[in-house]
């Protein structure tokens, strides 16, 4: 493993330990107990150990007082605990020892957690890496967000076709997790608002009639690697206020009681399966206040039981917003601020612009929070009162800097057109907007957000995303970790940036030979998990070329199963052509109710199901599905890629964060010039990845100005055409031809005047096969291939999240690193 263990570890102690635990947790001896009571036991164990940092840390907090920063999210998906603990604790081979002495295999037991998939996507991991770095670099921060009862689904393919299955990931307890009823918050919605004038003249604003739940926190460890720096996760829980009363009865409140009841039940029932889409769900609502609500009093609470003048909050806490899904958080700390402390518009208002910065991930028109003023006054009549001032006032500064100017009101007013804009709210209110990659940023300036960009262009920055080399390379992919740690030494476990000292190797035989064995090893230990869970035997020589993502048309896994489908028809049409075996290897999950999307999965199977048993093609070919696509079997599949297709139509992906794990390990990126693609290819440079495609600017000027017509590449281009009809013609649904018309109507829509092929699949699917012969031509050169793959891992230091926070704390945030003082690990 890449740095020496604690030395505090003691092996003996552990051991004693786990048979301990799962003598008094099941009343059993190891050799009876099932490998989930084995995890559960081993997890106490280390969680026994985690809590005498985490205590310390927290202390440490106390007195030092440092400033804080609240990660505000309504996801976070963490995927599993068990490993990346041990790791952080640097204790990763002492426990595997430990437990090899026990009999027991670690794999196995790692296998037994649940992921704790409390995200969608993107998004979601990206606030997990963000707590990781936050925790190893010293920085003293909350993550805040939902205990959702169910995660995000779990995905069965059944006769090719999606089947979404309930995430019970609590099932079995989370070894983990500590409730901490003693910081429950109360979460008032609906009713009305009265006005009360007090004995100072002061008028006091008074939700009323309202029914409310109760917030109780579960905290969560987020330990750092190697520093005894343990941080918190913080996900709320609903509960009912007060038990069933009989009384209830009599007073003829049944009904509300019950209602009462109800809302604690649904609110955390379950995440939302959307990415970059916005389904305007009144629950979804609900579950925003309540989590925001909760955090906010809480985070005041806090400042409060130590300081005395909450004028000075936002010297001592600063809240990310991650996406607009918390920014009700805005008026949440107005509505403190003002009813609860007293203070003035103004004076709140100068505390909640300090305190809030928000950050943008996409620039998807459907993924923008418009809620409607009815629904949003219904469910929060004080929040919306608040909002309705924040509008009047900003619509007037904006009135003092245009005057007469009514489309600048239009286009960037909070309330219009019956709608709240939670994005305008957002960069109105706060001192920080950020973008998450260059390119993305850049877009928000010059397209999305320019109105705003124009009047406050200081509140601009970017801040390009990141990943936390200690899961997706370290833990994810041990053979390369200590490979490289056995070259250059353990600190890029901690500074990524050291892996430049890598480039050497690029032109060193032996070092390119021991690579490659390496990324062999782990397309075997693919192959096997394949095998094992899509019953779907493929060849570890093969290139292994994989696109593992949300599904989503922007993403275009279309465009990437058409190439296929066309090398397919290639090798069927000659069959003696020169060919290098490809093996395809999908993963996404699609929204439930995402109808193109959905089809897009079962285009994928039935393709693959008629190539993989076309027995004349001798394998050359190999399509795979990989079923229920999560952090867990991504580390797996990251580290066995050779080709990282990231292939989203550009100006799309805000930045994309697979991207950099790919690279990070080691597969060449075959992408356009989108998102972080763009600096991906500037580290690595562009001989070291494969680029093809319309250009984001390219893109937009046939967006606003038109002059794309997918028809004439339809007539034009006898390889489109022919894939296309394949669509229609049954190939791929023999027993029903038009199966798959609503994904070539996406393309053509001869029918109507709809817009056909918005992402621009048929414009680009020439210069993507020419790209896709680029890189088998370059497979071949297996000495070039190993030092592309060499450098690519050299130069993907930029792409540490430690990096991202560290940006992050600089030019937003202002924090103070903490030091243990016996940093000798307690
Ligand atoms: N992203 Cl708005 C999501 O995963 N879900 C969302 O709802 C929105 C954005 C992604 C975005 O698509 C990627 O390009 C980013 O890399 C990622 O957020 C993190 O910033």
């Amino acid at each position: 493993m890449a740095k020496k263990s604690t030395l505090s570890f003691d092996k003996d102690l552990f051991k004693r330990s786990v048979v301990y635990n799962v003598k008094t947790l099941y009343r059993k001896s190891m050799e009876e107990a099932s490998p989930q009571q084995i995890f559960q036991a081993v997890s106490y164990a280390v969680k026994d150990a985690i809590v005498d940092k985490w205590m310390t840390t927290q202390e440490e907090y106390e007195k030092q007082d440092p400033k804080l920063v609240y990660y505000l999210s309504m996801e976070f998906l963490m995927g599993r605990a068990l490993g990346n603990n041990i790791i952080n604790l640097q204790a990763y081979e002492p426990v595997k020892e430990a437990l090899e002495e026990l009999g027991v295999d670690i794999n196995a037991i790692e296998d037994q957690e649940p992921d704790a998939a409390l995200g969608n996507g993107g998004l979601g991991r990206l606030a997990a890496c963000f707590l990781d770095s936050l925790a190893t670099l010293g920085y003293p921060s909350y993550g805040c967000g939902i205990r959702y009862r169910y995660g995000m689904f779990k995905q069965q393919i059944r006769d090719g076709y999606q089947i979404e299955v309930p995430d019970n990931w609590l099932e079995n307890g989370n070894p983990f997790e500590l409730r901490r009823p003693e910081y429950a918050k109360e979460v008032k919605f609906g009713g009305y608002v009265n006005v009360y004038v007090d004995e100072n003249g002061r008028s006091n604003f008074k939700q009323e009639g309202y029914q409310s739940v109760n917030a109780v926190p579960y905290d969560l460890p987020i330990v750092g690697y190697g520093n005894g720096i343990v941080n918190t996760l913080r996900i709320w829980d609903a509960q009912p206020v007060e038990c069933f009363r009989l009384e209830s009865f009599d007073k003829g409140d049944y009904q509300k009681a019950v209602e009462q009841e109800n809302l604690a039940r649904n609110i955390v029932e379950v995440l939302y399966p959307n990415d970059n889409h916005y389904a305007g769900k009144e629950l979804r609502l609900k579950q925003q206040y309540f989590f925001i609500s909760a955090s906010v009093q809480e985070a005041v609470a806090k400042y409060m039981r130590k300081h005395g003048d909450i004028r000075r909050f936002h010297e001592k806490v600063t809240f990310q917003l991650n996406d607009t899904h918390p920014t009700v958080a805005i008026a949440e700390l107005m509505r403190i601020l003002m009813d609860e402390y007293y203070l003035t518009w103004d004076d709140a208002w100068t505390v909640t612009t300090k305190t809030c910065a928000y950050t943008n991930h996409t620039i998807m028109a459907e993924a923008l929070e418009k809620w409607p003023i009815e629904l949003f006054s219904r469910l929060l009549p004080r929040v919306y009162q608040i909002v309705e001032e924040i509008n009047r006032r900003f619509v007037k500064e904006i009135e003092q800097i245009y005057p007469g100017n009514q489309e600048k009101i239009r286009k960037m007013a909070i309330i219009y057109d019956g709608q709240v804009k939670m994005a305008h709210l957002a960069i109105a209110s706060g001192y920080s907007v950020n973008g998450v990659a260059r390119l993305h940023t850049e877009i928000l300036k010059k397209q999305e957000l320019r109105d705003f960009y124009e009047m406050m262009p200081e509140k601009f920055n970017n801040k390009t995303n990141g990943i936390t080399q200690r899961r997706f390379l370290l833990h994810g992919n041990p053979l390369l970790a200590d490979w490289i740690t056995s070259h250059i030494g353990p600190e890029w476990v901690t500074d990524l940036t050291r892996l430049t000292k890598l480039k050497v190797y690029a032109d060193d035989e032996k070092a390119k030979q021991e690579f490659m064995n390496i990324k062999y090893k782990n397309k075997i230990r693919l192959a096997e998990y394949i095998l094992e869970h899509n019953g779907i035997e493929i060849d570890p020589r093969s290139i292994f070329d994989v696109q593992v993502k949300r599904l989503h048309e922007y993403k275009r896994q279309l465009l990437n199963i058409l190439h296929i489908m066309h090398l397919y028809n290639q090798l069927k049409e000659h069959p003696e052509m020169s060919f290098y075996p490809r093996t395809f290897i999908f993963g996404a999950k699609a929204a439930a109710g995402y109808v193109n999307a959905k089809l897009t999965i079962k285009l994928i199977n039935a393709v693959g199901e008629v190539i993989n048993n076309d027995t004349s093609i001798r394998g050359k070919i190999k399509v795979v599905f990989i079923e229920d696509y999560k952090v867990s079997n991504a580390e797996i599949i990251f580290a066995a890629s050779d080709v990282s297709e990231q292939i989203s139509t550009a100006s799309k992906e805000a930045s994309g964060t697979g991207n950099m794990k790919f690279m990070l390990n080691g597969a060449i990126t075959l992408g356009t010039m989108d998102g972080a693609n763009v600096e991906i290819v500037e580290e690595v440079g562009e001989e070291n990845a494969v680029i093809f495609g319309l250009s984001s600017d390219e893109v937009i000027h046939y967006e606003n100005f038109g002059g794309y017509d997918p028809m004439e590449i339809f007539n034009n281009n006898s390889d489109v055409r022919k894939v296309l009809m394949q669509l229609i013609n049954g190939t791929y649904s023999r027993n029903d031809p038009d199966l798959f018309r609503p994904l070539y109507n996406s393309l053509l829509n001869t029918l109507s005047t709809a817009k056909a092929d918005t992402y621009f699949i048929l414009k680009d699917f020439e210069d993507y096969a020419e790209a896709q012969k680029k890189v088998e031509e370059a497979y071949r050169d297996e000495k070039g291939w190993a030092r592309r793959a060499i450098l690519n891992v050299a130069c993907s230091g930029k792409f540490s999240s430690d990096r991202t926070i560290e940006e992050y704390v600089k030019d937003i945030w202002h924090l103070d690193k903490v030091v243990l003082p016996s940093k000798k690990d307690k």
